[in-house]
């Protein structure tokens, strides 16, 4: 009993100063101390000849020496395996690890965010609807009567015609949701994709991307259109940017406008991108028509406000200097990821 003993101590002092150099040498170890022919197992198998008032001692020993070599072996493992299996090679942890490839916005999110985020300095919020729309939101409730162009099957894609749904042709369909809501005043910024059937050419699309606002509260003038369009110009292109408001029509709003600002790249002297104008057209405004209130539900006696709506591709492809529409929908990430911003 007193040699085995001895045996085990000296078995125990080995296990406990081994460190396995690589992958081999640690299986030599395995094999050596928990082999099915191993120390272990023969050590253990002396319990025969232990007498019979030191069994319990003796097993208790062992099962310590067991796990002594399992323990070991199991660490040093873990280590060999995080040194990449061993062999001479060490793993420099210094090294710059496995570069991540980040993403980066689109350049229309880019331009929709700048926009959007001017409009909430002037405690604008965001509001956004549905792109599968009803007749009633999309149409009617604007003031497009039954026979407007823009109800033809050939301007917009339907996804059924009894009862008229329709992939939205603008966003003015949230505006009226929101008014609809009768929770006035109304200072919202409406941001989101529209579909037009369309002629895909590297000019147009048939879908694009829109922010419209609407203001609805007593007392909205036009001077607070005029003021609020010419807050949103001066700080996305610039103080020393010049505007100039044209009459226009659009159903839904009355009077109505379309706003220019001065060409960016000219600054007014006349080029290829503003067709020698010195003038670029911007957006499109005007006082909400009193027939688009009442359809919500608001007196036009009591209540008014002004609308404008913008295209978010046209700027953002002046701003890059961008010639193809088209390329805003390729998803190739050469193209995507030339744009940096927030
Ligand atoms: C409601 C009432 C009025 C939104 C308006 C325009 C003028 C306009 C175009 C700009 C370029 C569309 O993307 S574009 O092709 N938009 O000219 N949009 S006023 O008027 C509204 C909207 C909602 C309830």
């Amino acid at each position: 009993m007193e040699e085995i003993l001895s045996q085990v101590k000296a078995y125990s002092e080995e296990i406990t100063s081994f460190t396995a150099t690589d992958a081999d040498s640690l299986e030599q170890f395995r094999i050596r101390f928990l082999g099915v022919k191993g120390i272990v197992k023969a050590m253990m198998g002396e319990m025969k000849n232990v007498p019979v008032d030191q069994k319990k001692e003796f097993g208790q020993t062992m099962n310590g020496f067991k796990q002594l070599a399992e323990e070991k072996f199991t660490t040093e493992k873990e280590r060999i395996d995080l040194m990449g299996g061993g062999s001479s090679e060490q793993i420099d942890f210094t090294l710059p690890g496995t570069p991540m490839p980040t993403g980066s916005r689109h350049p229309v999110t880019l331009m929709r965010n700048r926009i959007v985020e001017i409009f909430q300095r002037l405690s604008f919020t965001v509001a956004e609807g549905p792109e599968i729309e009803d007749d009633w939101h999309n149409f009617t409730a604007l003031n497009l009567d039954e026979n407007h162009p823009a109800r033809d099957m050939q301007d917009t894609f339907y996804l059924s015609t009894d009862p008229a749904i329709l992939l939205r042709t603008h966003t003015s369909n949230v505006q009226i949701r929101e008014m609809e809501k009768q929770q006035l005043p109304i200072r919202i910024i409406c941001p989101g994709r529209v579909y037009r059937n369309e002629t895909i050419s590297a000019r147009s699309h048939c879908f694009f991307h829109q922010v419209e606002g609407l203001y609805i509260d007593e007392n909205v003038s036009f001077a607070d259109l005029k003021q609020t369009l010419y807050f949103f110009v001066r700080e996305m292109f610039g103080e020393d940017v010049k505007v100039r408001f044209r009459p226009s029509y659009f159903p839904f709003t009355e009077p109505s406008a379309e706003m220019d600002i001065s060409c960016q790249l000219c600054k007014g002297d006349g080029c290829a991108v503003c067709k020698r104008t010195g003038w670029l057209e911007i957006l499109g405004c005007g006082m909400v028509h009193p027939n688009v209130l009442k359809n919500c539900g608001i007196d036009p006696e009591k209540y008014t406000g002004f609308a404008f709506g913008m295209g978010v591709e046209r700027p953002a492809l002046l701003k890059y200097g961008i010639t193809d529409i088209r390329l805003f929908s390729e998803n190739d990430v050469r193209f995507l990821e030339q744009f940096s911003g927030v």
